[in-house]
Formats: C-alpha cells, sequence, structure tokens
C-alpha cells in the first residue's frame, strides 16, 4: 500500500475496515479521546507527539479540558496515505494502553484516557 501517495475512496473504506475506532472526515482520520482533566490530558497530547516525532509525521490536535481529538493527514501528498494509517494504528495501540489485570503493574486507579463519544 502506498506511503506517500493518497489513497482511494474505495482503499480508505477497505482500510478503514480495520480502524472501527476512526472516522474519515474532510480527508482525514479522526479519532477523539476522553480523559478525566488536563493533567492527563497534556499526559495524552505528549504521549500522540512523542510517537508523531519520532515517526515524523504529526497530527493536528483539537485540546480542551478532557478531550483531545486527533486528526491525521498527509499534507504533502494531499489526503490519507499509509503514513496516516500507521500512525492511527500505533495511537490505538498505546492511547488506551493499561497493565493487564493481576499483573505486577496495578494500573491508575483514575479514569485516565478512554475513548471519545462522537459529536454527530
Ligand atoms: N505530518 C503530516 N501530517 N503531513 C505531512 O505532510 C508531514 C508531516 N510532513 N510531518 C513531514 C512532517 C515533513 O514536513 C518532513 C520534512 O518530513
Amino acid at each position: 500500500m502506498p506511503k506517500d501517495t493518497a489513497y482511494s475512496n474505495s482503499e480508505i473504506t477497505e482500510q478503514m475496515k480495520e480502524l472501527p475506532t476512526w472516522r474519515v472526515e474532510a480527508g482525514a482520520l479522526v479519532r477523539h479521546f476522553e480523559t478525566d482533566g488536563w493533567p492527563t490530558t497534556l499526559m495524552l497530547v505528549n504521549m500522540i507527539g512523542y510517537f508523531a516525532e519520532a515517526a515524523d509525521h504529526h497530527p493536528d490536535l483539537a485540546v480542551s479540558w478532557s478531550k483531545v481529538a486527533v486528526k491525521l493527514s498527509t499534507h504533502s501528498a494531499g489526503g490519507i496515505t499509509g503514513k496516516d494509517f500507521a500512525l492511527a494504528r500505533l495511537l490505538d495501540q498505546w492511547a488506551l494502553w493499561r497493565p493487564e489485570s493481576g499483573g505486577a503493574l496495578g494500573g491508575s486507579p483514575r479514569p485516565f484516557v478512554k475513548a471519545g463519544t462522537w459529536k454527530s
């Protein structure tokens, strides 16, 4: 699959089957997260920022007190590319990560980060 060329609508539809938590809005992949407040919001933003910089691919972020909207597109290609799908998959894997139950790490007792609901 192309990583630097914008996907066609049918390629996007195919890829979206494996990303049910994301939507396509105005030529970008979009996902919302909700947090228990500003400190957690900033930690989530920093986590996304860290991966984005390591990947050299940077989403647009809309940040409010307890919400983070992530918007992925490849500006240089004018659309959604394999880079956007790869970063979306990576964020799906880590943004809601929790220690396994019964393991050595107890996990935060706070609500922390959860999947956001869509406004529409
Ligand atoms: N991020 C996104 N989302 N789209 C781009 O086209 C893009 C980027 N280009 N991050 C990258 C950086 C480019 O500016 C550098 C030089 O690789």
